[in-house]
C-alpha cells in the first residue's frame, strides 16, 4: 500500500508519521476505565481504540469512549486560566495567568477563612475521582469540614446500606460461580457494558437471570424472568421475595444461626408483604412472584446488581436497597462463593481486589474542632456512616444559611444541573461571595465562577490506577496537557503551597503521597511508570479469601435489624428494611404520569457529552420516551414537541412513543441545558435515610405543543 493510502488509513509507521500510545479513557466511571490505544500525528490524536490487550476492556469500547478525540478537542475547552469580569453567570472572562489565579484564590480564601472560619469554604469534586483523595486532604487541612462530592447522589447510597448490613462499602456478583442473578434495575448493556458480557457468558453456562426493570431492555430480552414492576416499588417486591423464600424453607439456616442480627424482627415484618398485597404495590401478578422467590430459592447462590445507583434515586431508595441486600443474608450468599463478596475501593474508586491507604490519607487530617459537615446534622445516618458533606444540601447553606452559611466553593467539576431543584443549585453559584471551579469545558456551571481553571483530560496526563484482581498501571501522557491546562493533583498541591497548609504530605510531590496511600502494598510506583502502556498483576498483595471477611457492624453479624439506626434513634428512620412510597406530593389528579430522570443513554454521560457531537449524534434532541399507549391518548406522535409539568416547573422536549415503556411512565435522561430534568425535582423529595434526591419518581403530566 502506497504511504498516502496508508496515512488515509491512519496506519502506523515511519512513513505516516503515525505513532501509537496506550492510556485510559476516563469519561465515566473509574471501575472500568477501559484501556485505549491513541493514534498521534504531529502532536495531535487522530483516533482513539480500544486496546486489544488491556485486561479490563479486550479491545473493546462503549459509544462513550468512541468519541473520546471529540470529547478532548471540544470547542468549548477552558484555555487560559480566567477572571470573571461580566455579572455571574454571562461567561464574560479575561485571561490571567497561573500566577495570578492561583495567588488569588489563595488570597481570598485565607480572607474568608479568616473572616468566618475555614468551614465557610467547601470544597467539591463532580463525577471525577482520579484526583479526589488529594482534594478531600486539602479541604481538611485548611481547615474546613466540607468536603463533598457528586457521590452524594450517585452510589454512596449503597456504600451506606451495606456499611449499615455488614460493613463493608462495595461488594461485587461472583457472576462465575452465581446459581441465580436477581437483578434489579440491571441493564448493564447500557450503563456498564462490560458486567453485559460477563451476565450474558454465565446464562449460557446456566446461571438463572431475573430482570426488575418495568422498562424492556437488552438485559430484559436475554433473561428467564422479567418483572415489570412499578417505578420505586423494589422495596415491597424485595420483602415479598424474603417471605416466600422464609415460607417455603428456601433459606439457609445455619448460615442465619450464626451470621445474621434482626432475623425474627425482619420475618415478622416481611411476613405482610404476601404476595397479593405486594402485587398491589408493584404492579406485578402473584404468581409472577412466587415464580421468582421459587427460581431463587432453587437456584443458590445468589448475586445481585452491584452498581444499584437507580435503586437508591428514590424517595425510599435506600431502604429499598437494604431489602434487596436482605435476600443475601436469607440465601446464605455474602461472602460465600456464588454470591456477593465484600471487595474495597482500592484507590480512586477503583477496586483491584486490595487495600489502599487512601481512605486514611483522604481523612487523617480532619479538622477535630469543626462543625458538622453540611447536611450531616439532616440526614444523620449519612453523618453517622458517611461522614462528608452531603452536598446536596449545599444550596440549602448558601441560600437560607443553615445549618450555617457556605460563602466560598472550591470545585473540580461544579455542574448544577446535578443538583436536585437545580435552578436553586445555580442560585447559590450566584451568591457565593467566591467560587472557583476547575474544568475541561466552559460549562454553564463555570460561568458563574469568579476564577476558572483550565483542566486536562486523561489523555493529557499519566496518572496511577488499579484494576480488578490485582492489577495497576501508571499511564504516560499521549500527549501534552492543550493550551495551558493542568492536571487537577498539580493544582491542588499548588494551592495546598500557597495556603501554606501546615501539612508536610500535600506540601511535598504527588508521588508521594500515592506511595505513602500504597505502602502497606508491594507496588513500586517506579517500576510501574517504566511501563506505562498496559496494568501489570502485582505479586505479593495480600487478599482477603472469600469467607474470611467478616463483619464491621456492632453485633459482628449481617444486621437485617440495624443498630446503627435504632442508636440513633432519629424520627423517621427505622432499623429493619421498612417499605414507604415512593412518590413525591404531587397530587395524582393533576401529575397522573411518574417521570423517571437519568435513565442511562448510549451516547450520554451526565453533561459532559451533551456538547460532544460524536456522543450527541446518537440522540439529537433532548428526548422523553413515553409509552405507546400513553402518547396515543394525547395524540403525542415521534418527534412531536411535548411539555412535561412537575409541582417545580416544567420542560419541553420531543417525544419517543416506545413500547419498551409501560403505561403511566415518561423517562428523560438529565444534563441538557435546555430541558434540565432536575428542574423538575423539588429540593426536598429526598431519601431521609442517605440525603439521595428522587430522581426516579416524579409526578408529571404531560401535554402536546400547539
Ligand atoms: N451510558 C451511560 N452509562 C452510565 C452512565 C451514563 O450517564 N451513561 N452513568 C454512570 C453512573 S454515574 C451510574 S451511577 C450508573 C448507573 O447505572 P444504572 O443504575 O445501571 O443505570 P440506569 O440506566 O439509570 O438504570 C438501570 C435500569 O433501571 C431501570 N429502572 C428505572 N426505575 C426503576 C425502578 O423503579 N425499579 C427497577 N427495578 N428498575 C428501574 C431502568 O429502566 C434501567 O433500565 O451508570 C453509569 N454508566
Ligand atoms: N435527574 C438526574 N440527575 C442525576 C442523575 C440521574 O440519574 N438523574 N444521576 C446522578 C449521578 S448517579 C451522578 S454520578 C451525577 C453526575 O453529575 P456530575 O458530576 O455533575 O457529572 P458531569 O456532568 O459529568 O459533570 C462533571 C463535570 O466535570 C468535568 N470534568 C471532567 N473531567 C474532569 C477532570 O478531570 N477534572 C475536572 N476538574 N473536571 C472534569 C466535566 O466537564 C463536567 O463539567 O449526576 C446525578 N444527577
Ligand atoms: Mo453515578
Amino acid at each position: 500500500m502506497e504511504s498516502r493510502d496508508r496515512l488515509r488509513a491512519k496506519l502506523p509507521g515511519a512513513d505516516t508519521g503515525i505513532t501509537l500510545k496506550n492510556s485510559v479513557c476516563d469519561i465515566c466511571a473509574p471501575g472500568p476505565h477501559c484501556g485505549v490505544t491513541c493514534y498521534v500525528k504531529d502532536g495531535e490524536i487522530i483516533k482513539v481504540e480500544g486496546t486489544d490487550a488491556h485486561p479490563v476492556n479486550h479491545g473493546k469500547l462503549c459509544a462513550r469512549g468512541l468519541a473520546a478525540r471529540d470529547y478532548v478537542y471540544r470547542k468549548d475547552r477552558v484555555k487560559t486560566p480566567l477572571r470573571r469580569v461580566g455579572p455571574k453567570g454571562a461567561g464574560e472572562f479575561e485571561p490571567v495567568s497561573w500566577d495570578e489565579a492561583l495567588g488569588e484564590i489563595a488570597e481570598r480564601l485565607q480572607d474568608l477563612k479568616g473572616r468566618y472560619g475555614a468551614s465557610s469554604v467547601a470544597f467539591y469534586s463532580g463525577y471525577n475521582k482520579w484526583y479526589r483523595p488529594f482534594l478531600q486532604r486539602l479541604a481538611y487541612s485548611f481547615g474546613s469540614v466540607n468536603y463533598g462530592s457528586e457521590s452524594s447522589a450517585c452510589f454512596t447510597s449503597t456504600i451506606l446500606s451495606w456499611r449499615c448490613a455488614t460493613g463493608a462499602e462495595t461488594v461485587r456478583p461472583d457472576l462465575g460461580r452465581a446459581g441465580v442473578f436477581l437483578g434489579f434495575c440491571a441493564n448493564p448493556g447500557i450503563s456498564g457494558y462490560l458486567m453485559n458480557s460477563g451476565l450474558r457468558k454465565n446464562r449460557q453456562r446456566g446461571m438463572k437471570v431475573i430482570i426488575v426493570d418495568p422498562r424492556i431492555t437488552p438485559a430484559s430480552e436475554d433473561c428467564d424472568l422479567h418483572l415489570r414492576i412499578r417505578p420505586g416499588a423494589d422495596g415491597a417486591l424485595a420483602l415479598c421475595l424474603g417471605r416466600e423464600l422464609i415460607r417455603n424453607d428456601w433459606i439457609d439456616r445455619a448460615y442465619i444461626r450464626d451470621n445474621v442480627y434482626g432475623f425474627e424482627e425482619y420475618a415478622a415484618y416481611a411476613e405482610t408483604f404476601t404476595p397479593e398485597y405486594t402485587a398491589e404495590l408493584t404492579g406485578l401478578r402473584p404468581e409472577d412472584i412466587r415464580l421468582a422467590a421459587r427460581i431463587v430459592g432453587e437456584n443458590g447462590p445468589l448475586a445481585i446488581n452491584p452498581s444499584n445507583a437507580s435503586l437508591v434515586h428514590f424517595k425510599n431508595g435506600m431502604q429499598n436497597h437494604r431489602a434487596v441486600m436482605a435476600l443475601c443474608a436469607l440465601t446464605g450468599s455474602y461472602d460465600r462463593p456464588g454470591g456477593m463478596i465484600p471487595t474495597p475501593l482500592t484507590y480512586a474508586h477503583s477496586m483491584g481486589g486490595f487495600e489502599t491507604l487512601e481512605p486514611e490519607f483522604s481523612t487523617e487530617t480532619y479538622p477535630k474542632d469543626g462543625p458538622v459537615p453540611v447536611g450531616c446534622e439532616r440526614f444523620p445516618l449519612w453523618g453517622e456512616l458517611i461522614g462528608e458533606m452531603q452536598a446536596c444540601d449545599l444550596h440549602r447553606a448558601v441560600l437560607t444559611g443553615e445549618p450555617y452559611p457556605i460563602r466560598a466553593l472550591c470545585a473540580h467539576g461544579m455542574n448544577f444541573r446535578m443538583f436536585p431543584d437545580s435552578p436553586k443549585m445555580a442560585e447559590a453559584l450566584s451568591k457565593l461571595e467566591f467560587f472557583v471551579d476547575m474544568d475541561l469545558f466552559l460549562t454553564d456551571s463555570a460561568k458563574y465562577a469568579d476564577i476558572v481553571l483550565p483542566a486536562c483530560s486523561s489523555l493529557e496526563r499519566g496518572e496511577f490506577k488499579v484494576f480488578g484482581g490485582g492489577n495497576a498501571q501508571y499511564t504516560s501522557a499521549v500527549i501534552p496537557p492543550l493550551y495551558e491546562s493542568r492536571r487537577d493533583d498539580d493544582v491542588i498541591l499548588e494551592l495546598a503551597r500557597r495556603l501554606r497548609v501546615e501539612d508536610p504530605l500535600l506540601l511535598g510531590d504527588r508521588d508521594d503521597c500515592i506511595r505513602y496511600m500504597l505502602r502497606k502494598t508491594p507496588i513500586d510506583l517506579a517500576a510501574l511508570k517504566a511501563a506505562p502502556d498496559m496494568p501489570h498483576k502485582i505479586q505479593g498483595l495480600r487478599m482477603t479469601a472469600v469467607g474470611d471477611h467478616g463483619f464491621g457492624t456492632p453485633t459482628g453479624k449481617f444486621e437485617l435489624y440495624s443498630t446503627v439506626i435504632a442508636a440513633l434513634d432519629a424520627p423517621g428512620l427505622d432499623p429493619l428494611p421498612t417499605y414507604r412510597p415512593s412518590e413525591d406530593d404531587g397530587n395524582m389528579a393533576e401529575y397522573p404520569l411518574i417521570l423517571s430522570t437519568g435513565i442511562r443513554i448510549p451516547g450520554g454521560l451526565h453533561s459532559r457529552l451533551h456538547d460532544t457531537p460524536a456522543a450527541r449524534s446518537l440522540r439529537k434532541e433532548a428526548m422523553a420516551d413515553m409509552s405507546a399507549e400513553d402518547a396515543a391518548r394525547l395524540g403525542v406522535g415521534k418527534g412531536d414537541r411535548i411539555r412535561i409539568t412537575t409541582s417545580s416547573g416544567s420542560v419541553t422536549v420531543s417525544a419517543n412513543p416506545t413500547v419498551t415503556i409501560p403505561a403511566g411512565m415518561v423517562s428523560l435522561y438529565h444534563g441538557y441545558r435546555e430541558a434540565d430534568a432536575n428542574s423538575l425535582l423539588s429540593w426536598d423529595h429526598r431519601d431521609p435515610y442517605s440525603g439521595f434526591p428522587g430522581y426516579r419518581c416524579i409526578r408529571c403530566r404531560v401535554e402536546k405543543e400547539a
